[in-house]
């Protein structure tokens, strides 16, 4: 198990919603990132939660940037850093609104460009900061104040657009489990090149849950199998965490939806869709992992 450091960079008192995740993540990737980091956060819930200053709930250096620049300005940064000979990180924390939707062609770019950076998606499946619209990253069927029926698209698959950048690391992570979410915070770190981590990161007014069910909801989505936690370096991906049972012995998709009030609607022919989806998911993992496709 890692070794957590006490020191913390987020203090007790933001202005996050009851049970929000987003300052349990962001805990933990400053505890893996230390002192000497800049924080990059486009238009979104952490840019509300880091209060004004000069009474800010985070206690490194914060760059707020217009919702579709996160990357460039990250890029930009770090190129200056690394030509005054600083290894300071640079860490974009974004929403998935402002990285599945509207930063993709920034995030591309730097990819692309080899930035050495830590590019960082939280994503609570919405545009939560302005009241629960749907995303990019919705997942089908879930009802959201653009979708009070439901969605009817899948949820869009960044870690295969991400992928096909070929970054030197990327994994996904959930805020019900902060250790493995710090062991990947800290190993990217320690990696020089383009890194990625997508963060699963429950929201209760959005998906309608009590407060006090953050964890065990994001447990739920992990122990289902809707959320897989993996890492890939240099394109090797192994399973990480609860996900490894997960891959063997899941539960129903349903016990996880249920659970959230946004899933109301979701019909059966959208749930077993969705269960199917999960299926197909883990044997290609599977294959992946086995070296055959
Ligand atoms: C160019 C632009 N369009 C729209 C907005 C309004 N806006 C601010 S935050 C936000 C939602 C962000 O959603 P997401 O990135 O998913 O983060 P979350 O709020 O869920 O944390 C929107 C639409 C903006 N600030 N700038
Ligand atoms: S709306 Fe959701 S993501 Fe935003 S601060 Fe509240 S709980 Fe967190």
């Amino acid at each position: 198990m890692a070794e957590i450091p006490d020191d913390e960079y987020i203090l007790k008192t933001t202005s996050a919603c009851a049970g929000c995740s987003i300052p349990l993540c962001l805990r933990y990737i400053t505890k893996a990132a230390g002192p000497d980091t800049v924080l990059v956060i486009p238009a979104c819930c952490t840019s509300v939660i880091q209060g004004l200053y000069p009474n800010t709930a985070v206690n490194i250096p914060v760059y707020n940037v217009a919702f579709a620049s996160a990357a460039a300005v990250a890029s930009g940064m770090s190129e200056a850093f690394r030509a005054a000979g600083k290894k300071t990180n640079v860490i974009c924390f974004a929403g998935d609104g402002g990285t599945v939707d509207i930063g993709i062609q920034a995030l591309s770019g730097a990819l692309e460009r080899g930035t050495d950076f830590l590019y960082v998606c939280y994503d609570n499946e919405a545009y939560s900061n302005t009241g629960m619209q749907r995303s990019g990253a919705t997942p089908l069927g879930a009802a959201t104040t653009t979708t009070p029926a439901g969605k009817k698209e899948f949820k869009k698959d960044l870690d295969a657009i991400v992928n096909a950048h070929n970054p030197v690391y990327m994994a996904t992570a959930c805020s019900a489990y902060p250790l493995d979410l710090y062991n990947k915070v800290e190993k990217a770190l320690s990696i020089t090149g383009p890194k990625f981590i997508h963060i699963l990161a429950p929201c209760p007014p959005g998906w309608r849950y009590q407060s006090d069910k953050t964890i065990s909801v994001g447990k739920l989505a992990v122990q289902s199998g809707m959320w897989v936690l993996y890492e890939r370096e240099n394109g090797k991906i192994s399973l990480t965490g609860a996900s490894k049972a997960a891959a063997k012995k899941r539960i129903p998709v349903e016990d996880y939806l249920k659970a959230q009030g946004r899933f109301k609607t979701a019909s059966k022919e959208e749930i077993s869709e969705l269960q199917q989806a999960v299926e197909n998911n883990f044997k290609r993992i599977e294959k992946e992992v086995d070296g055959t496709c």
